[in-house]
């Protein structure tokens, strides 16, 4: 009997040494200790023996069973522990990781020049006008003033469509057809996509984008552009900016000037950004044509007006230090999630 148990508990001590989980821990249980297991058949064997001896091997069975029991309960303790353990690991989390960058939309570097200087002229009571971007020669070049023979009609220029219709070359014919629909006074600004028949280089495009405003009023003058161009561009540029006129002409306005900028990043002083001039020239202007005027049913007599145009790519670039107008269409994300 003692061999027998002795032999039992080898085989259950290399059992639970082996057992890898919970579950087979609790197999070697039933095994040796359950209703079919090993102690049973032992115990049913007791009464094989000569009756003397049945007292010290019952004392014996008991011991190795209390044991097995023991031993069970330890080992079970110890894997429990160990699953715990295993368990924690995989769901340790490294709070030192630096968190997933959520990716967020932005706008196009052009769509927040447009809200910018959309935002300063509603400021100033303006409205924002739209129209075609296929646009009937006749608002396009005639309502502007612009002659039969002017360059700017030739189909080497502008992109001709439909007989009588043009893609538009600026956004004048915008405030030509308002001046048509409207009576004054009329403060608009219109933004929008423009086309010329331009070969692609850095900055060239035929494709880009102008905004162009228009105000007809009773006693609008000179006097009148100058302080709202200069309230824009201080806005734009920052209060420090500096502006300067030239003489210049347009079929549409009269008389006609350009408009400089001091340099933003040298501040007038001479740099690589202003060419050594200290200024930047940034848009177009002047006192609207009378013919502009009365083409539109506005009498000359009575109404005056001032128009201002500026090409909205170059802003942006800039504004923003790109060098290349080619970068504002790739739409290439990783170059505009700079901006
Ligand atoms: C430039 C210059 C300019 C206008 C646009 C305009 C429109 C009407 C009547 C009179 Cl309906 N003028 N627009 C006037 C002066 C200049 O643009 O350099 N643009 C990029």
């Amino acid at each position: 009997m003692r061999e027998r148990l002795e032999k039992l508990t080898e085989s259950f001590r290399s059992e639970l040494a082996d057992a890898p989980d919970l579950k087979s821990l609790e197999e070697t249980r039933v095994k040796y200790l359950g209703k079919k297991g090993e102690f049973t058949a032992i115990l049913k064997g007791l009464k094989d023996l000569p009756p003397e001896e049945r007292p010290s091997a019952g004392v014996l069975i008991n011991e190795t069973r209390d044991f097995f029991e023991s031993a069970l309960e330890a080992a079970k303790t110890g894997l429990s522990r160990k699953q715990l353990d295993a368990a924690i690991e995989l769901e340790k989390i490294d709070v030192t990781l630096p968190p997933k960058r959520r990716e967020t939309g932005r706008l196009h570097p052009l769509s927040q020049i447009i809200r910018e200087i959309t935002g300063i002229f509603i400021g100033m009571g303006y409205e924002v006008a739209e129209g075609p971007e296929i646009e009937l020669t006749r608002y396009n070049f005639d309502a502007l003033n612009i002659p039969a023979d002017h360059p700017a009609r030739d189909s080497q220029d502008s992109f001709y469509t439909t007989d009588g219709h043009v893609l538009r070359t600026q956004t004048s014919p915008v405030q030509a057809r308002t001046m048509e629909a409207k009576k004054p006074p009329i403060r608009i600004i219109a933004p929008g996509r423009v086309f010329r028949a331009d070969e692609v280089d850095a900055t060239h495009s035929p494709v880009f984008h102008q905004l162009e405003g228009l105000v007809v009023d009773k006693g609008v003058t000179m006097a009148h552009l100058k302080g709202t161009l200069s309230v824009f561009l201080k806005e734009l540029f920052g209060e420090e900016t500096k502006l300067r006129f030239r003489p210049h002409h347009f079929p549409f306005t009269e008389p006609s000037a350009e408009v400089d900028v001091s340099c933003f990043a040298c501040g007038g002083k001479g740099c690589r950004v202003c060419k050594d001039s200290g200024f930047i020239e940034i848009l177009g202007c002047g006192m609207v044509h009378p013919r502009v005027l009365s083409m539109r049913g506005i009498d000359p007599e009575v109404y005056t007006g001032f128009a201002f145009g500026l090409g909205l790519e170059r802003i942006a670039m800039q504004r923003f230090g790109i060098s290349d107008m080619r970068l504002l269409y790739e739409n290439d994300v990783k170059f505009l999630s700079q901006f």
